[in-house]
């Protein structure tokens, strides 16, 4: 059992060089309270940057910088200024935050910016293939290190990867429209396990997968030339205990005790009695919509003058990201607001607005938690904002009211708030007054609602939800294994192909002997596949018969010449040994001339698809077309056909990207099995990647040897994972004479 590597953009340790003497301390945010058992108490090591850039580290210190991080567990990735810039500053916080944050207007893609994106995420993968194996579990956080999964997962194609994103994932709309888009989602499926914060984030994510690289997704795993991805949503909890033993010690403390804040506030509770204390806690960035709610406060109190000199609301807002000129020019605009309204409304004893640009101690904090009345947060968008949460964990009375955007992840959990639309100015003014007036009675029941929630869904919870997931899917793989034709199954198998007196084989063609291709007619054989056909059909006591879904016409022109033997239209046609096809089921086609037309309005109805026409079946193809919108019309056509059909005659078949319409007493499985009934055979095999395969898979004997192309559920014994694959198989045989 390898060790746990947790991989971030900034090491759980506070590093500083003071004249010479360097200080390591580790910090406290909730990421690291909540890996705490899979990394320090565990055998876990964390790789980030340190915080300290090349040119700030004195190269004689490097290795008592290196020995301070082991004795933390941690392991620090080296980046200088203009890494910094680029990857962090630029990339990271110039492109993709705005972009995921819905703030279009200022994404900006810069070649510079990706190419630097790009080597430095090698950087974090080289780390931790110097620092680990294969056989570790790696656990990979946030937008700054989007391709490291697949970085890492082309040196160890077997090691278990996860990945959280702690921002919002956007809407396919949204996302489509940064150049680099592709590269960054193949990034994010070196995978094993992707984790998000909301429902809605995994929802985006699995459509831009299936719009951008048109890859098969299936509830929420993404099937990925041989392997599986799951996408899921673990909404990141807080640590509950330490904000609510926190807000004990903040009530405790008395007299000289009491820190500067809470003697402040104090002062101003005994002053203004009955006045209320609206508390607002953000990183100054555009995202969380603090110049809106300054705005919106604004009318609230022309709208109720009443309230005037009886409320305050309280700014914390931390320093954050200033090198980028979106967050200086935001700083900007909130400071000559909050001027602006504090100008125009104060009156001697009273200040609209407390505004902090700063950063507090962990118990000044608390202190403006437990002091206010009322929490207000806007975002625009939030990945999850742990601050609404925080808020509720510091009300040990259960007194409170917190008033939430919807715009937040933890908007989906905190049903109990008022949520509010930080847009809508009239809906945030009453709902301020909502709050203002709530009884008591009221803000206990909600709280406690919510207590109980955060105190069950703590981050330690939440991490290890998502670890338990994670490893879950290495052990869903071990026991997949007695499916795969790993190279022991193989050397059976062939021996029985050796021994064997007669042998029957059943090759399906497309997604099987070939690729899928975007135009079917396209898709015609090459020499490589011609020879080993050649070799294999020529072999003595050996029956091979390629069987497939297509018209006869296509197979006649590519295979008659050849002389294989070969089953098309499902089992309608049967041709052996180079003659013509004849009919192998007395089927009907009257009914093709009623389909046809519902066909054709399909059709039209839906761009890319097309249909194609075989003597006694309809097929209608949408793999070309809007993945989404294909499958909702292959949905919609479904029930069309089924309630138009109405008999047993005829059936349905939903292949792969495919809806075939054809008489039902023909199908692959029939016609193998009677294949198989003309003659003693020792050795049956048979494979196929298509759901009309499965029907060969279940009818033919149990001894027969069935194999499935890809790795969606089947009743084959054993899967190979695609076309390139099924061609090594068949090479085996070819030797085997
Ligand atoms: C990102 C996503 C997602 C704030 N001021 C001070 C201070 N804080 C602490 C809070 C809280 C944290 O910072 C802020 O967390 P949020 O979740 O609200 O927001 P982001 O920083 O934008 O975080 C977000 C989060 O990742 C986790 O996945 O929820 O959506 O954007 O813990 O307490 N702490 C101290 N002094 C302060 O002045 N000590």
């Amino acid at each position: 059992m390898g060790k746990t590597i947790i991989i971030s953009n900034r090491l759980p340790v506070q590093l500083k060089i003071e004249q010479g003497k360097l200080s390591a301390t580790p910090s406290v945010g909730g990421l690291a309270t909540g890996l705490k058992s899979v990394h320090r108490d565990g055998n876990g090591l964390w790789i980030g940057w340190s915080g300290l850039t090349e040119e700030d580290t004195p190269s004689e210190m490097e290795s008592e910088i290196d020995s301070a991080l082991a004795d933390l567990n941690c392991s620090k990735v080296i980046l200088n200024s203009d890494e910094i810039e680029g990857f962090y500053f630029g990339f990271s916080n110039r492109t993709v935050w705005p972009l995921f944050h819905y703030f279009l207007e200022y994404t900006e893609y810069e070649l510079n910016f990706w190419e630097t994106y790009k080597n430095v995420n090698q950087k974090f993968a080289d780390a931790i293939i110097a620092n680990g194996n294969e056989d570790d579990t790696i656990w990979v956080h946030d937008y700054q290190l989007m391709l490291v999964p697949q970085m890492v997962r082309e040196v160890w194609p077997n090691v278990n990867i996860g990945f959280f994103l702690h921002i919002p994932f956007p809407s396919y709309e949204i996302f489509r429209t940064m150049p680099w888009r592709e590269e960054v989602l193949q990034g994010l499926l070196g995978s094993d396990l992707i984790g998000f914060h909301t429902y809605d984030y995994e929802r985006h994510f699995l459509s831009s997968v299936r719009r951008l690289l048109n890859l098969d997704v299936s509830f929420n795993d993404i099937y990925l030339d041989n392997r599986v991805i799951k996408v899921d949503s673990f909404p990141m909890g807080i640590d509950y205990q330490k904000f609510e033993k926190a807000a004990e010690a903040s009530a405790a403390r008395t007299g000289d005790e009491r820190n500067d804040i809470q003697i402040r506030l104090d002062e101003h509770k005994k002053s203004a009695p009955g006045t209320k204390l609206i508390v607002s806690i953000d990183r100054l960035d555009y995202s969380k919509g603090i110049a809106k709610r300054i705005n919106a406060f604004e009318y609230f109190l022309n709208k109720y003058p009443e309230y005037k000199t009886k409320v305050r609301l309280i700014i914390l807002a931390v320093p954050s990201r200033s090198n980028v000129p979106q967050y200086q020019l935001l700083k900007r605009e909130i400071d000559e607001l909050v001027g602006r309204i504090n100008g125009e409304l104060s009156t001697v004893n009273w200040t609209p607005i407390w505004y902090f640009y700063r950063s507090l101690p962990f118990s000044d904090l608390i202190d403006l938690y437990t002091s206010s009345d009322i929490a207000w947060l806007t975002p625009l968008r939030d990945g999850m904002n742990l601050v609404a949460k925080e808020f509720i964990a510091t009300r040990t009375d259960k007194k409170g009211v917190l008033i939430l955007s919807e715009m937040a992840g933890s908007a989906y959990e905190m049903n109990e708030a008022l949520l509010i639309n930080p847009n809508n100015f009239e809906q945030q003014a009453d709902t301020l007054k909502k709050a203002i007036e709530m009884p008591d009675e009221q803000q206990i029941a909600r709280n406690t609602f919510l207590q109980n929630r955060l105190k069950r869904y703590n981050v330690e919870t939440w991490a290890n939800d998502f670890m338990g997931a994670l490893n879950n899917m290495k052990l869903e793989e071990v026991s997949n294994i007695s499916l795969k034709l790993s190279a022991q199954v193989l050397d059976n198998i062939s021996e029985k192909y050796r021994s064997a007196k007669k042998r029957l084989l059943f090759l399906d063609y497309d997604g099987t002997l070939s690729g899928f291709h975007k135009d079917p007619q396209k898709a015609s054989p090459d020499d490589e596949l011609y020879e080993l056909l050649d070799t294999i059909s020529n072999q003595e006591n050996t029956t091979m018969f390629l069987i497939s879904g297509r018209d006869k016409d296509t197979f006649t022109r590519w295979f008659l010449p050849k002389k294989y033997n070969m089953i098309v239209e499902h089992g309608v046609w049967i041709s052996r040994n180079g003659e013509e096809f004849k009919m192998m089921e007395q089927v009907k086609g009257e009914w093709m001339e009623k389909i046809r037309p519902v066909l054709e309005s399909f059709v039209d109805r839906t761009p890319g698809s097309f249909i194609e026409e075989k003597n006694y079946s309809l097929a209608w193809h949408y793999r070309n077309t809007d993945p989404d919108f294909g499958n909702k019309r292959a949905t919609e056509l479904n029930t069309v056909l089924t309630s138009l059909i109405g008999n047993d005659d005829i059936s349905i078949l939903n292949g792969n990207k495919v809806m075939e319409v054809k008489n039902s007493n023909v199908n692959k499985g029939r016609a193998s099995a009677r294949i198989f009934s003309e003659e003693n055979y020792q050795f049956v095999f048979a494979i196929g990647d298509d759901w009309t395969d499965e029907f060969m898979f279940q009818e033919l004997p149990d001894s027969a040897i069935t194999v499935k192309v890809g790795l969606q559920k089947t009743d084959a014994k054993y899967h190979v994972e695609g076309p390139k694959k099924v061609r090594e198989l068949l090479k085996k045989f070819a030797t085997l004479g």
